[in-house]
């Protein structure tokens, strides 16, 4: 039979020790570096006990196959202990993120109608596609400002601008017109607010929440200060658009946005529709936007790539004649440009599941409820899964055996609600910045990975852009 849970192989059996070490280490802020290491030295299964939580790591498409097999018709992830701390404390209404069994299918069979399906995605083109001509038309003026003929920027914030504009035209159905030159303050600390909430939940991830909240530790208060600044503000924003529908519901055949279409099916109640479109609101920034940055940084690294990637772009163009939908159904390259970027850069270290029956894996018997966390990151660096992983390279994609490899966006029924909106937002995104701009890094260096709760570039990176 297999072999019991407790001879999986393990570094370090107190998990306040490790937890000391860890800190010690500046191990935090390199997670991801952690599990890579750990694979080395103990091979394709390990435990590992940090502060309070324990949980078996694998690295293998066909362990995570099993897993994903056995989650069971709720699945659970790990949940973030002070994100879950600050909605219990504060009696934050709650959506699909922080759900769980009958109340989370619930939601996440309603939401998924509007916001994952293929019918609901003929709406969103119309929505996206302006913001990044907007954003388009922000790099030419940089380029005309310089009088240099090129543009040398770093583009972190005008591209969590972009995310932010781009996922509340889709939710409001109205521009908040944040890639403006002037920008709304109040748009600018939402945007602010939700890096910082990510960046505090760090320190607490592995030590009860409470400990810092008893302490009144600056962490914890920055942490609060930040979700309350999201609420405050993603509640302003739903009011904003009730009182503009008071004024004359949308009399147009255009399509009014995810929240219009969620009130209107009278299926959901009102706490619940805005607790979800606050979430959407708050996850809709750093995940595009780093992803598009990381993009960005792999096609100048990689001109040959950049150059396939945008002679697909234009071909297809000439097909479409203007038509967008229509160019998105051929570029399969620029799709699997965004998957090759996130195997290398991906947002989520690991993916995560509470197993609901016992699992064996790799030989061990693992008991029903153990966190099982697929490295993701590991993942993406093996030889043994991507033949030289190093390489940027979007056909490794094609036609290829891809079986359980492809999971930046998690898997099945609990995997990324916004899934559907990344990719189309980001494709969109992608086709202006080819079709106008010659992409370059300014200075060659290589840009490291820092773990903020979610992965991100250690330092700025700065793009030169010129006219094609
Ligand atoms: C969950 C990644 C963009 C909303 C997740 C998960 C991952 C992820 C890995 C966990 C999935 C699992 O456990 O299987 C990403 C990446 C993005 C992105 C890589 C962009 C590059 C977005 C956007 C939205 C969003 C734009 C806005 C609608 C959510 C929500 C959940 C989630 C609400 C929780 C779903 C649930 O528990 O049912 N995302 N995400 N994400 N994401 Fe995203
Ligand atoms: C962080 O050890 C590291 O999409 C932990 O848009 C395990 C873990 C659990 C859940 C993951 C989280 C990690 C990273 C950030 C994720 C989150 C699930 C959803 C969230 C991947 C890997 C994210 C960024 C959501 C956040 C929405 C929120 C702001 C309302």
């Amino acid at each position: 039979g297999p072999r019991p849970y407790n001879e999986i192989p393990l570094k370090g059996n107190n998990g306040w020790m490790n937890l000391l070490h860890f800190w010690m280490e500046n191990g935090m802020r390199n997670m991801h570096v952690r599990t890579v290491q750990r694979f080395q030295e103990l091979g394709p299964i390990y435990r590992e006990k940090l502060g309070n939580v324990e949980s078996v790591f694998i690295i293998n498409p066909d362990d995570a196959a099993r897993l994903f097999g056995a989650e069971g018709p709720y699945p659970e992830r790990f949940s973030i202990p002070p994100w879950v701390a600050y909605h219990t404390i504060m009696k934050k209404p709650i959506g699909v993120l922080f759900k769980s069994s009958e109340s989370w299918k619930k939601d996440r069979v309603f939401l998924n109608q509007f916001v994952l399906a293929v019918d609901s995605m003929n709406n969103f083109e119309r929505l996206l596609t302006p913001v990044s001509e907007d954003f388009v038309k922000k790099i030419y003026k940089g380029i005309e400002r310089s009088k240099q003929g090129k543009f040398t920027v770093d583009l972190s914030q005008d591209l969590f601008r972009f995310a932010f504009e781009s996922i509340c035209n889709l939710l409001f159905g109205e521009r908040l017109g944040v890639l403006e030159d002037f920008v709304d303050p109040e748009a600018q600390k939402f945007i602010d607010a939700v890096s910082t909430m990510f960046h505090t939940s760090v320190p607490m991830l592995n030590i009860p929440p409470e400990l810092f909240r008893m302490v009144r530790a600056k962490t914890w208060r920055d942490h609060v200060a930040s979700w309350d600044l999201i609420f405050d503000r993603a509640e302003g924003y739903v009011r904003n658009f009730f009182q503009d529908q008071k004024m004359g519901p949308k009399v147009t055949e255009c399509y009014p946005g995810i929240l219009y279409s969620l009130l209107h099916k009278n299926a959901m109640n009102f706490e619940d529709i805005k607790a979800n479109v606050i979430e959407m609101m708050a996850a809709g920034v750093d995940t595009t936007s780093i992803t598009l940055q990381w993009c960005l940084y792999e096609m100048a690294r990689n001109l040959k790539v950049q150059d396939m990637l945008r002679a697909e772009v234009l071909a297809a163009q000439r097909d479409a004649q203007g038509d967008m939908k229509k160019m998105l159904k051929s570029v399969p390259l620029l799709k699997a440009a965004i998957k090759e970027t996130l195997r290398l850069h991906p947002i989520a270290v690991t993916i995560q599941r509470y197993i609901p029956s016992d699992l064996v894996l790799q030989d061990y018997m693992i008991p029903a409820k153990t966190l099982v966390q697929v490295a993701i990151f590991a993942m993406g660096k093996d030889p043994d899964v991507f033949s030289n992983p190093e390489k940027f390279d979007p056909t490794r994609w094609l036609h290829k055996d891809t079986h359980f490899r492809a999971l930046s966006f998690g898997f099945g029924l609990r995997q990324c609600l916004g899934r559907r909106i990344a990719e189309l937002e980001m494709t969109i995104f992608l086709i202006h910045i080819l079709e106008n701009f010659r992409i370059e890094v300014h200075k060659i260096s290589d840009v490291g990975t820092t773990f903020n709760l979610i992965l991100m570039p250690d330092k700025p990176i700065l793009f030169t852009f010129r006219p094609l």
